[in-house]
C-alpha cells in the first residue's frame, strides 16, 4: 500500500513519468486502430466469392504459415507441374463453361498487382454465337493481309512447325472468348478528369499471366492471341470505350485439347 503510493507521488510530481506514459498509451491505442484497419477480415475468401463454400485452403495451411518443409516442396512441385501441363490449343471442344466458373477465373485474375492499384483491365467475356462469327470475321481479315504482306519471311518460317494460318475456326468453337482490354488510362469524378495508369502494360499482363493460371487449375484449356491490327475493330464491336485497347484475346474451352502437345 506504502509502495502503490509512493508510486503514485513519484507519478504525480513527475512531468517526464507523466509524459511517458501519456506516449505509451498514445502509441497502443494507435496501434490497435491500426490493426483494426489493415487487418483481414475475418471471413475465409472462400465463403465470400461462394457463400455456403467451405474448401479450400484452411487458415491453418495459408501460404503464409506453410511449414518449410516438406509440404513447401510439395507443392511447389504440384504448381509446377500443373502449369506445364497448360497448352496452347487451336481445337476447342464446343461444351460451353458454367458462367460462374468464368466468373470466379477472372476474379482471380483481378487479384493481379497493378501500378498505384488502379486495376487497368477489363475482361469482356463473349459467348453469343454471332459475336463470335464476327470476332472472327474480324481477326481472319486481318490476318489474311498480316500473313500475306505484314509478317516478315523469318517470322513465318518460325511458326512454320505450329502450322498456323489466317485462318481461326477455333473462334467459332470456343465457348467462351475472353478479350482482354487494356484501360490506358481511367476516370476520376466520373468523367470529368483523366486518371493516369501507370505501367498498365505491365500490370494486364501480369493480370493475363494469373488468369490463364486459374484457367489451367480448372482444367480448361486457352489460347492467347494478339490479333495485329484487329484491336479497333473489336473495341467497336464490343461497344467499349476509347480508354481501352485490346490487349489479348484469351480464348477458354471446356476440356481437354483434342490434339496431344507438340512435341517439336
Ligand atoms: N497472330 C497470328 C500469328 C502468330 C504469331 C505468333 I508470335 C504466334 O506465337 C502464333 C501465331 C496467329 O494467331 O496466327
Amino acid at each position: 500500500m506504502t509502495d502503490a503510493f509512493t508510486l503514485w507521488s513519484l507519478f504525480k510530481d513527475s512531468t517526464t513519468l507523466q509524459a511517458v506514459l501519456g506516449s505509451l498509451i498514445g502509441f497502443l491505442v494507435m496501434h490497435l486502430f491500426q490493426q483494426r484497419r489493415t487487418a483481414v477480415p475475418n471471413m475465409p475468401m472462400d465463403e465470400r466469392l461462394m457463400p455456403g463454400y467451405r474448401g479450400g485452403l484452411s487458415a491453418a495451411t495459408m501460404p503464409s504459415d506453410l511449414p518449410f518443409s516438406p509440404e513447401m516442396l510439395k507443392r511447389a512441385t504440384d504448381f509446377a507441374n500443373l502449369l506445364s501441363r497448360r497448352r496452347s490449343c487451336r481445337q476447342f471442344s464446343e461444351r460451353p463453361v458454367d458462367p460462374e466458373v468464368v466468373r470466379l477465373l477472372v476474379t482471380a485474375a483481378g487479384s493481379s498487382p497493378s501500378g498505384a492499384h488502379t486495376e487497368p483491365w477489363t475482361y469482356v467475356c463473349v459467348t453469343n454465337e454471332l459475336m463470335k462469327r464476327r470476332i472472327r470475321e474480324i481477326v481472319e481479315e486481318e490476318e489474311e493481309i498480316n500473313y500475306a504482306r505484314r509478317m516478315s519471311a523469318e517470322w513465318k518460317a518460325d511458326l512454320a512447325k505450329l502450322r498456323t494460318s489466317w485462318e481461326k475456326p477455333y473462334l467459332t468453337e470456343a465457348p467462351v472468348i475472353v478479350v482482354l482490354m487494356r484501360q490506358v488510362h481511367g476516370w476520376r469524378s466520373g468523367r470529368e478528369e483523366k486518371r493516369q495508369h501507370y505501367y498498365s502494360e505491365i500490370s494486364v499482363s501480369i493480370s493475363a499471366g494469373l488468369f490463364l493460371a486459374a484457367v489451367q487449375n480448372v482444367g480448361l484449356c486457352t489460347l492467347t492471341s494478339t490479333p495485329m491490327n484487329a484491336g479497333p475493330a473489336l473495341r467497336r464491336l464490343l461497344g467499349r470505350p476509347p480508354n481501352e485497347k485490346v490487349h489479348l484475346l484469351l480464348l477458354r474451352l471446356a476440356t481437354r485439347p483434342t490434339m496431344p502437345r507438340c512435341l517439336i
